[in-house]
């Protein structure tokens, strides 16, 4: 394992790594949330590259240039809908963090910031999708050495609290 681990509290779209991941939906063409965000940040063009997308499955992840994003890339993810935890959720989160990073790999992105998936519109609870991205990005980098930043970008203060609780308690520095 080559990569820090770093927490960030704030808008994700502006930050200046490499890839910024989004918490997108099936269509890829836009919402509300982080994703709402990230296409205003990077203009229009970038609805016009994702529609030649043809959509992303939940779980699956596809990649864009960040357009007049400080970010070179967008790496767009779709998270499962909270549907009540017997529905494959946790799988399909951390299948996100583990396509997401297999993307950022592939195109030799060495600093990348994920937000905290499918914790917003689509109702995952925080705690326990916290805990999945956490282990799950934690595991694929112990197996790596080209990724060398991850950032957690924390919208809010509880995303931020809960992130540095459950860092704390697996004692990963950051
Ligand atoms: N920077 C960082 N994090 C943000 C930002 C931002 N600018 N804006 C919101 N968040 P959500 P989901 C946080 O709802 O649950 C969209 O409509 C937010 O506070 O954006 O995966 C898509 O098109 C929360 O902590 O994503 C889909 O339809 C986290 O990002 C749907 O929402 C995720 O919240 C996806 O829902």
């Amino acid at each position: 394992m080559k990569a820090i681990i770093s927490l960030y509290k704030g808008d994700i779209t502006k930050l200046n790594v490499d890839a910024i991941v989004n918490a997108a939906n099936r269509s890829l063409l836009g919402g509300g949330g982080v994703d709402g965000a990230i296409h205003r940040a990077a203009g229009s063009e970038l609805l016009e590259f994702n529609r030649k997308l043809g959509g992303c499955e939940t779980g699956e992840a596809k990649i864009s240039p960040g357009f007049k994003l400080p970010a070179k890339f967008i790496i767009h993810t779709v998270g499962p809908v909270w549907q009540g935890g017997n529905c494959n959720e946790d799988k399909l989160l951390e299948n996100c963090y583990l396509n997401s990073l297999r993307l950022t790999v592939k195109n030799n992105i060495k600093t990348i910031a994920f937000p905290a998936i499918s914790t917003g519109v689509y109702g995952f609870p925080l705690e326990r999708a916290t805990n999945i991205a956490v282990k799950t990005v934690i595991k694929f980098l112990e197996n790596d050495d080209t990724i060398e930043k991850v950032i957690f970008a924390c919208f809010d203060e509880r995303t931020y609290q809960v992130y540095e609780a459950t860092l704390e308690s697996e004692k990963i520095p950051f």
